[in-house]
């Protein structure tokens, strides 16, 4: 949990940081300035990244690993965030040459040490001066929906404020030839309607009259076991607002993306690679909320929904992508990016399209921890005053710590609501940033004890390993369990029930065909 406190930034393990003096920024920019120009006569690209989060941090890192054929750093890179509370602390930790988000990919803290202490070609500063030094600028600051559940298009807002701030505070600084890469995922249409000429009101007002470089080439960074892969070895659409912007960005993604296996696609314009993004996630989203009516029915059916879709993803090529039976859907990414594309066709280009199936599959997606809900009241007999319910993982995916718009937060409060008592695990969350008034146990002994009912949230590893006897003896006795991602197979099941537990799963009519959720 970041404190926020003036003068002070506080990392999550605690570390404070005291804000940057001015002298001592203006100190890193001229020292900055000097290395830069070192770099540029030795025939490396000034790369700047703007914002130091969960894409920035790795894109940096990446982009200063890259090497020449000679094996020689390509570029020189700059981080930049801001010399706030909430953002310095980030800065100097990627400064040190440590990541300042755990990640399963022990490539990201190597890059990051790499660059900033053995080739010394990563940097981190909050100078936006910085923009002034790079032939290349990254922009991967987030653009924020700040409302995720109303979906009607008229009622959408974004805001646009924040990042607009940061594309002037690039605009202001850049070279007349530099590049913008933006990466952000954005509303279609935006980098050519707002973005551009952004940027040319404020190079206009420096006396810039030479062609804006910009382009826009949407990142696909997944923090997980593959987040520097998913940069370096991963596909990646673009285009450039013009030719020469085209061009430009080929070159540069080229020389830190193994383009060999995995090619560019390179599109008409902007906006189509914006939509990109903005279809690949709503596509992602609701072949997940498909499912989820399919589940309730299997469920009444009596149908393992498992062994069905297992039956039909042999046909590769053309079913293979059905989604299985799950929790909910969290996470930065399939939350917003079809609210982007509603936004953009309501209030950028003014249409009156309504993307009414993807927007219900968002509504879906949202309410699924709610079938949940009802499975785990209904093991508890029906009532949640006074029980106690172990959640088991409060993370949006499996094996990493992130609880961005988990769809744990929305069963907690529910369950909460419903006069339960609850206790939360996760291996992977001491804190839960969005909420600081719950506490999150890292022992499962501990938080099994005497509950009532367990809910298999998140399918972390460390639940997949739990046998019937486990579950007893850390319970003390038989309870209920709700299994809503597929974390207990049958057998355990059966040993179970042959226990007197109750026993749900989201997707596992079989077990309702058994009369598992009933009273032994
Ligand atoms: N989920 C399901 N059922 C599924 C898959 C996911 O319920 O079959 C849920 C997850 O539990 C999670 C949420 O959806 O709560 C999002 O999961 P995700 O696997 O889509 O992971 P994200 O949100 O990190 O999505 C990112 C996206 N990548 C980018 O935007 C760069 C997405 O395009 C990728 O497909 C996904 O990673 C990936 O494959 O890892």
């Amino acid at each position: 949990m970041v404190v926020e406190s003036p003068g002070v930034s506080v990392a999550p393990d605690g570390t404070a940081y005291p804000l940057p003096a001015d002298a001592e920024r203006a100190a890193d920019a001229e020292r900055l300035s000097a290395d830069a120009q070192r770099a540029r006569a030795e025939g490396r690209q000034v790369v700047a990244v703007q914002g130091l989060g969960f894409v920035g941090v790795a894109v940096a890192a990446c982009v200063a690993a890259a090497r020449d054929e000679a094996g020689r750093p390509r570029c020189f890179v700059i981080g930049v965030d801001l010399p706030t509370p909430a953002s310095y602390w980030r800065v100097r930790r990627v400064a040190e040459g440590t990541s300042p988000m755990t990640a399963p990919d022990p490539d990201l803290p190597a890059l990051l040490r790499d660059g900033a202490l053995v080739t010394g070609n990563l940097r981190a500063t909050t100078c936006e001066e910085a923009y002034g030094l790079a032939d290349v600028i990254i922009v991967d600051v987030p653009l924020h929906v700040p409302d995720r559940v109303s979906t009607e298009p008229a009622g959408l807002a974004i805001d646009q404020r924040s990042f607009e701030e940061a594309l002037r505070a690039v605009g202001r600084r850049m070279r007349p030839d530099a590049l913008v890469l933006m990466e952000t995922t954005v509303p279609a249409g935006f980098c050519e309607q707002v973005a551009a000429p952004l940027l040319q009101e404020e190079r206009m007002r420096r006396g810039i009259e030479t062609p804006l470089l910009l382009a826009y080439a949407p990142e696909r960074v997944m923090p997980g076991p593959r987040y520097v892969e998913s940069i370096r070895r991963f596909w990646r659409a673009f285009a450039g607002i013009d030719r020469a912007s085209t061009a430009r960005a080929r070159a540069f993604l080229s020389s830190f993306i193994d383009t060999t296996s995995h090619p560019l696609s390179e599109l008409a314009d902007p906006t189509s690679a914006e939509l990109v993004k903005l279809l690949e996630n709503s596509y992602r989203a609701a072949n997940i909320a498909f499912i989820h009516e399919w589940t309730l029915l299997a469920e009444q059916l009596g149908v393992n929904l498992f062994a069905v879709i297992e039956a039909i993803r042999v046909r590769t090529g053309t079913h293979d992508n059905i989604r299985n039976p799950g929790f909910g859907v969290g996470g930065y990414c399939l939350t917003k990016d079809s609210l982007l594309a509603q936004w953009s066709a309501t209030h950028l280009f003014g249409t009156d399209v309504v993307l009414r199936m993807t927007l219900d599959a968002l509504r879906i997606n949202h309410e699924m921890p709610l079938h949940t809900l009802s499975l785990t009241r209904e093991v508890l007999g029906g009532s949640f005053a006074k029980r106690r319910v172990a959640v088991c993982g409060i993370s949006y995916l499996p094996g990493v710590g992130d609880t961005r718009w988990s769809p744990a937060e929305i069963f907690v409060d529910r369950l909460l609501t419903e006069g339960a008592i609850v206790v939360l695990h996760d291996p992977y969350v001491p804190v839960w940033p969005e909420r600081p008034d719950l506490s999150v146990g890292q022992d499962l002994a501990t938080a099994l004890h005497g509950a009532d009912a367990l809910v298999l949230a998140v399918p972390h590893a460390p639940y997949r390993v739990l046998s019937s006897e486990a579950l007893t003896r850390m319970v003390g006795r038989p309870a209920a369990l709700v299994d809503a991602q597929n974390v207990v197979d049958d057998e355990t099941a059966a040993t179970l029930r042959a226990a007197e537990w109750r026993l749900a799963g989201v997707g596992k009519g079989h077990w309702r065909t058994r009369r598992y959720q009933c009273t032994p």
